[in-house]
């Protein structure tokens, strides 16, 4: 694999997996690079949805293409907003998300279970259709009121267990050591070691 398209255009995310696959050697394309259209989000799972994404990344330009969906899922919300993280952030005028921390922080009100994860699934998709998939995970708890400006999303308001900074405090290197789509991107490095031995 000489390119990889990385079908996103959360350019926090694209950020991330530079960062995160510079090792590699491959080039990395961004759905920016070929200005995709953003699929509509129609799987009722972060499956459904990074393979959704990859499938049209990959038919879109030709390319082995790797789609993240991801989602920020509050335990005492049944999970949500997990696959509407970023529509929750939606708004007339983009994306809002200190509007959708707050509301995440309305609808916990005063529930004593505060704890939260992060999941992100990714899926490969290649031209001849073959699929892979890969998950992380990382637990923690939504605090309030959000801390730090150097992640993105809902990362001012998760602080990973084990720890006392939030996602937005931390280091980029920091968050890589543990975070959900850190460990997702652990196992796909790992296949493509394993297919490459
Ligand atoms: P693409 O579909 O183009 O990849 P998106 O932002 O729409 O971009 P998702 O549908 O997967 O992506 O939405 C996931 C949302 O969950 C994302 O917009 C963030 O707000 C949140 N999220 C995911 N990972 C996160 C992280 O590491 N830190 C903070 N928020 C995160």
């Amino acid at each position: 694999m000489d390119t990889l398209l990385i079908a996103t255009h959360n350019t926090g995310k694209v950020r991330e997996f530079e960062e995160m696959l510079a090792q590699l050697g491959i080039t990395l394309k961004s759905a920016a690079d070929f200005d995709l259209p953003e699929p509509e989000e129609t799987g009722t799972t972060f499956t459904d949805n990074a393979l959704l994404k990859a499938k049209a990344g990959c038919e879109a330009t030709g390319l082995p293409t790797l789609a993240d969906d991801s989602g920020f899922c509050v335990t005492s919300l049944m999970g949500r907003p997990g696959i509407y993280s970023a529509r929750w952030a939606e708004t007339e005028a983009g994306r809002d998300f200190n509007a959708a921390m707050v509301r995440v922080n309305e609808e916990l009100g005063e529930a004593e279970d505060r704890s939260a994860y992060f999941v992100a699934v990714l899926a490969l998709v290649y031209p001849d259709g073959r699929e892979e998939i890969f998950e992380g995970r990382i637990d923690g708890l939504a605090v309030w009121p959000p801390r730090g400006n150097k992640g993105f999303g809902y990362d001012p308001m998760f602080v990973p267990s084990g720890y006392n900074m939030t996602f937005g405090e931390m280091e980029s290197a920091e968050k890589h050591k543990i975070s959900h789509r850190a460990l997702a991107v652990q196992q796909f490095v790992g296949y493509l070691k394993a297919k490459a031995a």
